[in-house]
């Protein structure tokens, strides 16, 4: 059945909590010190039933203006406000306030109740009724019904009622396809049950058993039950007000403002740009760095305003803002949000989140503005391009991106689809995504890089993968192996292991070059088993230098040398020759020790030992004690 909620507004003691009373038989007022003073100081929830009509939820807040904050953690979500005046005093600030609040949150609709009607005569109800007429006009509840009702003598009541349910009716059903996301307005414990935590939920569904998260903190848990409308459920979906049993959560870890949405789907932020719209009535202009509450969902959040692309906005005025926020925040491009000044305490303005991640841009960058004005009016599809544009050559997984758009999973995937259809955005892999422009810049650093490379290493085969990744911005492990697996088959670069190289790099030799080289290898080839030092080597050819010369590393890098021990280099042919003979002698004794090796190749102990330990890590031998058998023979 259909849900709709509705939430009272209005200054106080204008008699909302008596109309919610008259209503729905049920008094709001429940906290013992609202009883005592005669005032709503906290949120009050009630219900009216009349099958088969929608079910009307109304959430009834305080018209102090010392609790203008509670009334914002109740209005958010709801889906009428039903703005109450009481004739005898007609329109007074909270009024005012109130409906200022409820235009700046997008409320849809709703009606004006002028009540007490009982305490006037038909003149002043008149006067009144127009009073309101003329408020309302450039609001969202122009032309939206004026009723007048006494709480007291009943008069009016079926009329409001039959209005409150035609609206109802032709509220539209909330978008299921959004993330889930319940801002806490009340938090408490039910023994045998413990922590509930209830809200009007935003987008999606909730289910009985879903991994949640209270954010920001973080804390993870399952949902163990859920209410809606009094009763137990397994599923709760967009627009219901719902109480949620939170699995194994301390009372204590949970707080009005906190929001409950599935785990790992929201990032908690301590920037926000957006648009920012100071109320025609604010008292003064508002300049850079002010400081502000800012009301999203049920948290209140202190911030300062940095405007983008204007020194000073004027009442009446609407410019770009960047709010930094003193604690972090949970929240979607496309929330609404309310500020209020830090004192005196009223309400300046408000406007819409464009962005929850925002880039590092120089503020007032010209850049900064058109990013934003591109996420304010562009199409979903500019919208996601965008995002994946600013988030560079790590690309982004479409679970990143959901906690950034306006819009929810099925749409995201579509818009998506389509724009690597268009080559908008390229696919890395399933489900994670690069702007072509970060592939094209990550691909020219690759080359430059190796490019580089090759002229400072002319004799190098190749440049190891890892490094060359780290070279390239240090790109993502999967972006950069798209990448590579991309210039390989277009043949730019080859491979060979885990070195790489351009195609075209070949390694040239002068033949002055080439005579050393032949000159060293030759002189490791003679020497068999006991070789010469890499600078006793090089130093017969007529060059100084160790190990770390290019021209033996050529060797070296060509596999022709091995290095077996600091310093000590074999040739493979010679090397390979020695395993033969070792495994020979240990095939005829199944064991031998470093005598016999001696013995075995006329060598001494400074070559002996080295090449044991070589063949045991070649995994070609076993030590055992003083002695060395085959490996599993
Ligand atoms: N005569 C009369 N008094 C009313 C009516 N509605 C409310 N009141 C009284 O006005 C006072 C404030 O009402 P309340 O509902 O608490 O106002 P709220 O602050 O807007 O919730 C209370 O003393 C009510 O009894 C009404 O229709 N007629
Ligand atoms: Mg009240």
């Amino acid at each position: 059945m259909k849900h709709v909620v509705v939430g009272t507004a209005g200054h106080i003691d204008h008699g909302k909590t008596a109309l919610v009373k008259a209503l729905t038989g049920i008094d709001t007022d429940r906290l013992p010190e609202e009883k005592a003073r005669g005032i709503t100081i906290d949120l009050g929830f009630a219900f009216l039933e009349e099958p088969p009509g929608p079910t009307i939820e109304i959430v009834d807040v305080p018209g102090h203006e010392r609790f203008v904050k509670n009334m914002l953690a109740g209005v958010g979500g709801i889906d009428l406000a039903m703005l109450v005046v009481a004739a005898d005093e007609g329109v007074m600030p909270q009024t005012r306030e109130h409906l200022a609040i409820c235009s700046l949150l997008h409320i849809k609709g709703g009606l004006v109740v002028l009540t007490k009607t009982d305490l006037v005569d038909p003149d002043w109800l008149e006067l009144v009724r127009d009073d309101v007429g003329t408020l309302v006009r450039a609001t969202f509840l122009a032309g939206a019904p004026i009723l007048a009702v006494s709480a007291k003598t009943g008069d009016g009541l079926a009329e409001l009622r039959a209005a409150l349910r035609r609206l109802a009716e032709a509220v539209e059903p909330r978008s299921l396809d959004q993330l889930p996301r319940l801002p806490i307005d009340r938090v408490f414990t039910v023994r045998g049950f413990g922590t509930v935590v209830t809200g009007t939920l935003r987008g999606g569904r909730l289910a009985v058993d879903d991994r949640v998260q209270v954010y920001p903190g973080g804390v993870e848990t399952k949902i163990r039950g859920l209410q809606t409308h009094g009763h137990p459920v397994t599923e709760a979906f967009a627009g219901q007000r719902t109480a949620v049993n939170l699995q194994g959560v301390e009372r204590a870890a949970v707080e009005r403002g906190d929001v409950v949405g599935l785990a790992g789907t929201l990032v908690p932020t301590v920037l926000v740009d957006g648009t920012l719209e100071l109320l025609g009535d604010a008292p003064r202009a508002i300049k850079s760095r002010t400081r502000v509450r800012f009301h999203v969902g049920t948290r209140e959040i202190m911030a300062r305003v940095l405007l983008l692309d204007t020194a000073e906005l004027e009442p009446g005025q609407t410019a770009f803002a960047r709010f930094r926020l003193e604690a972090p925040l949970v929240a979607l491009p496309g929330d609404r949000f309310v500020v209020r000044s830090y004192s005196p305490v009223v309400t300046i303005g408000g406007g819409t989140i464009l962005d929850v991640n925002p880039p590092r841009f120089k503020r007032k960058a010209p850049a900064l503005a058109a990013h934003l004005g591109l996420l304010q009016t562009g199409s979903p599809a500019e919208v996601v391009e965008e995002h994946v544009r600013h988030v560079g050559a790590a690309g982004t997984r479409l679970a990143t991106l959901l906690g950034r758009v306006p819009f929810g999973p099925e749409q995201l995937r579509g818009v998506l689809d389509h724009l690597v259809a268009q080559g908008r955005v390229l696919v890395v892999e399933r489900e994670w995504y690069l702007h072509p422009e970060s592939s094209a810049r990550l691909r020219g650093q690759a080359l430059t890089a190796l490019e580089a490379f090759h002229r400072a290493n002319p004799l190098k085969p190749g440049m190891s993968r890892e490094e060359l990744r780290v070279r390239a911005g240090g790109a993502d492990e999967r972006v950069f192996a798209a990448l590579v697996a991309g210039l390989l088959s277009e043949g730019v670069v080859a491979t060979d292991r885990d070195k790489i190289r351009l195609a075209a790099h070949q390694v040239r030799l002068t033949p002055e070059q080439q005579r050393i080289v032949d000159r060293v290898e030759q002189e490791f080839v003679k020497a068999e088993a006991s070789p010469p030092s890499p600078e006793e080597a090089l130093g017969h050819a007529g060059v100084s230098g160790g190990d770390e010369h290019e021209l033996f590393q050529f060797l070296v890098e060509g596999k022709r040398l091995v290095r077996v021990k600091e310093s000590l280099y074999f040739h493979a042919a010679a090397l390979d020759a020695i395993q033969d003979k070792v495994v020979a002698l240990l095939r005829e004794r199944k064991e031998i020790g470093p005598g016999d090796i001696k013995d075995l190749l006329g060598i001494s102990r400074k070559y002996a030992i080295p090449l044991l330990e070589y063949l045991d890590a070649r995994r070609v031998t076993v030590r055992m004690g003083e002695k060395r058998v085959l490996r599993g023979g």
